[in-house]
């Protein structure tokens, strides 16, 4: 099946790439998980996408997480109207940053306080440097495949676009830094206490995906979150839940609600800022109160807590309620599970898992538990349904290292329609 039109996106590709770095402002933009052309988005609206060369696909990726309510969703159009005709930046308080840092508080108690960002990496990469600070230690403990942004400490066998582009580690990281963060695999308790013991009084920290959206979809095995909590405990180490994916998505209270287990700092993003520019850090007050100006850890930013930003987050809070937020994940599970039974219909090796209202897929005949699973995958199945997807107008994660997601508008409708192109699309590639 073919016919979709790309001649303006590939126009508009090689004028970018002439100006930037691989013509992507995000280097998993540009297909390199799946080969092939990127396309050139034009707009959106609800649960689908429309392209330059007037093509649409049902989207899963929603900006990679953030547009819960789905694009161009009113609510937030309505906010940032508003907003805007107040002046679109102060670098001055505003009353929206504290109405917003009280809803994420009242949604996640154990963030008792946070300082709002621009960016996932700015959110991690502060949390760190309060648990170095708190802890007067060095080291990180990370996991395999687990993507935490890319400050210089995170780039170690990392996920996401870095796994995607099998970079084992980035040039340019210094190997002093680099040897200060140590990884172990994910969902395995024995590896991971064997590295903290032989390291029990440099680390600082451990950071984890409660959920893995990074190596693909990868949930966390009952006795994981626990284990780290006892391990963090025994240490005198903070335990960081990284959910500035997994936030307001695995449950409407974060990983903490789903899973039971207390996180001393929490990094946020994505949803928070409605698909504007928002992310943030926060957890324990004798933590955050380190930050300055309260305390000595340095950590400042332009256009944090911009108030456009702001009201988008809001806007989506307010609206994904927990009966919202319920509604729209019972839906994820019937698209997961509509995916299951069209792949067992055409006799492909896969697995697929969710939670809440994010989920992934491998085409593997085994379940996925960790990062070396994924790898193990059949990724060269992967890329020929990607685009078998992609022409049959449903818009998956360009890379077998990413997840997916649902919004609100995804509706029966949506699914539906989605189920039969996703079929079609599995036939094609296991042709
Ligand atoms: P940003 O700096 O990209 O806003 O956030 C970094 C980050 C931190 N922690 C987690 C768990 C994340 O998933 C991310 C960013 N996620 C990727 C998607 N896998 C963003 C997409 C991209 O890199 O273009």
């Amino acid at each position: 099946m073919s016919g979709r039109g790309t001649a303006r996106s590939a126009e508009l590709m090689a004028r970018a790439r002439e100006v930037i770095p691989g013509g992507v402002s995000s280097p998993v933009r540009a297909f390199g998980g799946v080969g092939g052309e990127p396309f050139v988005v034009e707009s959106g609206a609800g649960a689908r996408i429309r392209d330059v060369d007037g093509n649409e696909y049902i989207d899963f990726v929603l900006s990679w997480g953030p547009l819960v309510l789905g694009h161009a969703a009113p609510p937030v159009l309505d906010a940032l109207a508003h907003a805007m005709a107040r002046g679109t930046s102060f670098g001055i308080p505003t009353e929206l940053e504290t109405e917003l840092a009280e809803l994420v508080t009242e949604r996640m108690p154990h963030v008792e306080m946070l300082r709002f960002v621009s960016s996932g990496t700015e959110a991690t990469m502060s949390a760190v440097r309060v648990a170095r600070a708190f802890t007067r230690r060095d080291a990180l403990l990370k996991f395999e495949g687990c993507y935490h942004g890319h400050a210089d400490s995170f780039l170690v066998r990392a996920g996401s676009g870095v796994a995607t582009l099998g970079l084992p580690n980035s040039p340019g990281v210094p190997g002093a830094l680099a040897e200060l963060t140590l990884t172990a695999p994910y969902n395995d308790i024995a590896a991971t206490r064997a590295i903290v013991e032989a390291h029990a009084t440099s680390i600082a920290a451990i950071i984890v995906e409660p959920v893995v959206g990074n190596a693909g979809f990868i949930a966390p095995d009952p006795a994981f979150l626990p284990a780290l909590r006892e391990l963090a405990d025994e240490l005198g180490a903070l335990l960081i839940f990284d959910e500035v994916m997994t936030g307001f998505r695995v449950a409407p209270g974060g990983a903490r609600e789903r899973f039971g287990v207390t996180s001393d700092l929490t990094t946020l993003g994505k949803v928070i800022g409605g698909g504007l520019p928002v992310a943030a850090y926060g957890g324990r007050r004798e933590l955050m109160e380190l930050v300055a100006p309260s305390g000595p850890v340095y950590q400042a930013g332009t256009l944090s807590g911009n108030p456009l930003a702001m009201a988008a987050g809001l806007a989506t809070l307010r609206a994904l309620t927990p009966e919202l937020h319920e509604r729209i994940a019972r839906r994820t599970e019937r698209l997961v599970q509509g995916f299951r039974e069209a792949a067992a219909r055409v006799g492909v090796p896969f697995t697929a898992d969710v939670a809440g209202t994010m989920w992934g897929y491998f085409f593997s005949a085994e379940p996925v538990r960790d990062f070396a699973g994924a790898r193990r995958s059949d990724v060269a199945l992967f890329r020929r349904f990607f685009h078998a997807a992609l022409e049959r107008g449903v818009y998956l994660a360009p890379s077998p290292y990413e997840a997916a997601f649902m919004s609100a508008v995804h509706g029966d409708d949506v699914i539906d329609d989605a189920l039969a192109r996703i079929e079609d699309a599995l036939r094609a590639a296991s042709a």
